[in-house]
């Protein structure tokens, strides 16, 4: 396994503000980002905007603004949601900054030298709302004879001169690709779709567009701006040091580890995508996953229905680490998921407050009361201690093995399935009546429990990094002892430690009347 980890996310569209599904694959990538950097690799985290293109021409000229201008004022909202979120993202990409036009360019050169492009002419349909060329079979007929892509986004009828990317030629190669060990494309499912849509074969495409000009020019030929997926796709290489292969960044972290991305754009980067490469001699990523949709409460998110989620509202409502476990937790990652109030509320109730911060409160709280607030010394351990710290002491490798396969659901239930473990144990050695009957016996209990809790807190900081933290300074973890290499026995809780008075992780949500809400 190679050191070094590059995680990505689609760069977004700013044609519009971002919504919880933005958030939520950015989230997604966040959690690998800290469990691997917690783990030792060196991790390069990029997120981003999608800033050229037809559709954002015609926001700006919507908004009655210049593209640059309106690109500006949108990409920030990414950013400020970058920052409500608190993602740990290294770089923030924008598609019109000169290092992308650079690296655009030279890729561009580099598939004309190896004669992948070559110019013709386009006509057919194209839908604006997805950026993307459809076959006239792909399509179903809309309301006032309009036609409809797959996608529900309405196709306009383009013809124009259009230099052509040489698609039909990578068949072969790339069906050879989708049999790499690992797969590169996740889940299963969604490998299989791409690998029948590339066997049923492909048609060379359509990479610049002469009608507008909001895009990057194709060099030697200013007539053509790039179609804006070549542009957009680029965006991970530019990040990674592009066209300067010979750089340090480049060298570490190409090629990327992860492209993270909704099922909605699937087929760009697990097939156009990994054939651009391999026809401008670069390798393609390692991997790519597609993750499910959110719908709210059952309906589609669109701005039209006026149900469009904004997580800064979320955050505000339930509180960051809240949302940032709910989101993972909630659904099976790579299924469909519906956002409800009633669900959110009740994993709130359910797992945090009562679960992980119940446990963890009824532990600290016995030590500051029982224990003078320090770390009590614990005496010999029964098997039931053992068997407690053992189950801890498991967690990172079945945690590694989720989080190696994007199963987050699963990680954040082994998590879970120790808390239960940890529970059951102090309901059943019961420190409590120990405290008159064996106080050494006690000490040791809560010695195991509060350790138990420490594991507990360093694995949950990719989900929840702001409780884990505030749960680390109630146990009086140094700061530097808090990565995953601190989970040995070597860096277990030093007994005399004295702990500051522990406070509550996670208010339970009252619901104070219908319709009206809050927490307690
Ligand atoms: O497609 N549920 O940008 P985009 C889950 N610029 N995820 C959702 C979602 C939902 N309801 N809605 C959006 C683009 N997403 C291109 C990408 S990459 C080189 C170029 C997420 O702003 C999901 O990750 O339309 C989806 O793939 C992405 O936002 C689409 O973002």
């Amino acid at each position: 396994m190679r050191d070094s980890y590059y995680i990505t996310t689609p760069i977004y569209y700013v044609n519009d503000s971002p919504h919880v599904g933005h958030a939520y694959t950015t989230l997604a990538c966040d959690v690998l980002a800290r469990f691997m950097r917690l783990d030792g690799r060196k991790v390069k985290f990029l997120t981003g905007t999608d800033e050229h293109g037809q559709k954002i021409e015609k926001s700006a000229r919507a908004a009655g603004m210049e593209p640059q201008e309106f690109t500006d004022k949108v990409s920030q909202n990414f950013r400020d949601l970058a920052k409500a979120m608190d993602f740990s993202n290294d770089d923030f990409i924008r598609t019109t900054e000169a290092r992308h036009v650079r690296s655009c360019q030279a890729l561009w050169r580099r598939l004309k030298e190896n004669d992948q492009i070559y110019l013709g002419g386009y006509a057919g349909w194209y839908a604006v709302a997805d950026e993307a060329f459809y076959d006239e079979d792909e399509l179903t007929p809309g309301p006032g004879g309009k036609k409809i892509a797959p996608s529900g986004a309405e196709c306009e009828w383009v013809e124009e001169p259009s230099y052509f990317f040489k698609l039909s030629e990578w068949q072969d190669r790339l069906l050879a690709y989708y049999d790499r060990t690992p797969c590169p494309v996740a889940p299963e499912t969604r490998r299989n779709e791409v690998v029948s849509f590339v066997k049923s074969g492909l048609k060379d495409l359509s990479v610049s567009r002469t009608t507008f000009k909001w895009g990057i020019p194709v060099p030697d030929d200013p007539a053509h701006v790039m179609y804006v997926w070549l542009d957009a796709l680029t965006n991970y290489i530019t990040a990674a040091g592009y066209p300067d292969v010979d750089s340090a960044d480049y060298r570490t972290f190409w090629p990327a580890s992860l492209h993270m991305v909704g099922k909605d754009i699937l087929r760009f980067h697990a097939v156009y995508w990994p054939a651009f490469l391999m026809a401008a001699g670069l390798e393609p990523p390692q991997r790519v996953f597609a993750h499910g949709w959110w719908t709210n409460e059952g309906q589609k998110i669109s701005k039209r229905l006026g149900n469009v989620i904004d997580p800064h509202d979320l955050v505000a409502k339930y509180g960051l680490d809240q949302v940032r476990y709910f989101l993972l937790r909630e659904v099976p990652f790579g299924n469909d998921g519906d956002f409800s109030h009633r669900a959110i509320v009740n994993r709130i109730n359910g797992d945090l407050a009562n679960g992980f911060g119940n446990l963890a409160q009824r532990v600290l709280k016995m030590i500051n009361s029982s224990c003078d607030g320090k770390v009590p010394q614990p005496g010999s351990l029964t098997l039931e201690d053992d068997a407690l710290l053992a189950t801890a002491r498991g967690l990172l490798d079945s945690l590694r093995k989720d989080i190696a396969q994007q199963a987050f659901h699963k990680a954040l239930d082994a998590l879970w399935q120790a808390i239960g473990a940890g529970d059951r144990y102090v309901n059943e050695q019961t420190p409590w009546s120990l405290k008159k009957t064996d106080p050494a016996r006690m000490n040791t209990v809560l010695y195991v429990a509060a350790d138990v809790v420490r594991h507990l807190a360093i694995l949950a900081q990719p989900f929840v990094p702001h409780a884990s933290a505030r749960l680390l300074d109630f146990l009086a973890v140094p700061g530097d002892r808090r990565t995953f290499a601190a989970l040995g026995t070597a860096d277990m809780l030093r007994p005399g430690t004295a702990l500051p008075a522990p406070e509550g992780l996670f208010p339970r949500y009252i619901e104070i009347a219908e319709g009206a809400a809050g927490r307690s």
